[in-house]
């Protein structure tokens, strides 16, 4: 159907996910037919590169969705030199490193009201 308002019963899946799982998740998320679209993005706290997924699915497909995600995405720890941004310069410059867990996947799941294709 173009044109109209296809459904409600749909949720917007907003999933971030690490650059190195990106590939291998998309495979597989075509494979189960999904739609998606892919956004280069990055951390606000690492200020590093990493990947938002965009998928609006029927309701009876979010588990499925779910479970593609959580398999295909790995949690790593990354350390990080611990230094304020705007540090300033007559500030003692003494960074210490600290170690964070990064992912797997960060996944909101957003209620849709109407999804249109024109
Ligand atoms: P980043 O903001 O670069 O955060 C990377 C990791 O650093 C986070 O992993 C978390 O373990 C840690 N972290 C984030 N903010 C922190 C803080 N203020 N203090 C201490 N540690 C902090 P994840 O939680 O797995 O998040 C991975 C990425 O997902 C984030 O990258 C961000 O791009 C996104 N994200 C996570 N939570 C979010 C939220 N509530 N809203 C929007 N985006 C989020």
């Amino acid at each position: 159907m173009i044109g109209g308002i296809l459904s409600a019963n749909m949720k917007l899946v907003v999933c971030i996910v690490h650059n190195r799982d990106r590939n291998r998740l998309c495979d597989q998320l075509v494979k189960s037919e999904f739609k998606f679209t892919v956004i280069g993005s990055s951390g606000g706290f690492l200020r590093e590169g990493n990947t938002t997924l965009l998928s609006c699915v029927q309701d009876d497909k979010l588990d499925l969705l779910k479970q593609i995600i959580e398999v295909n995405c790995r949690a790593r720890e990354q350390v990080v030199n611990a230094v304020p941004y705007e540090s300033a310069a007559s500030v003692a410059f003494v960074p210490s490193a600290m170690t964070v867990q990064v992912g797997g996947a960060v996944v909101f799941v957003v209620e849709v009201n109407e999804f249109v294709r024109f």
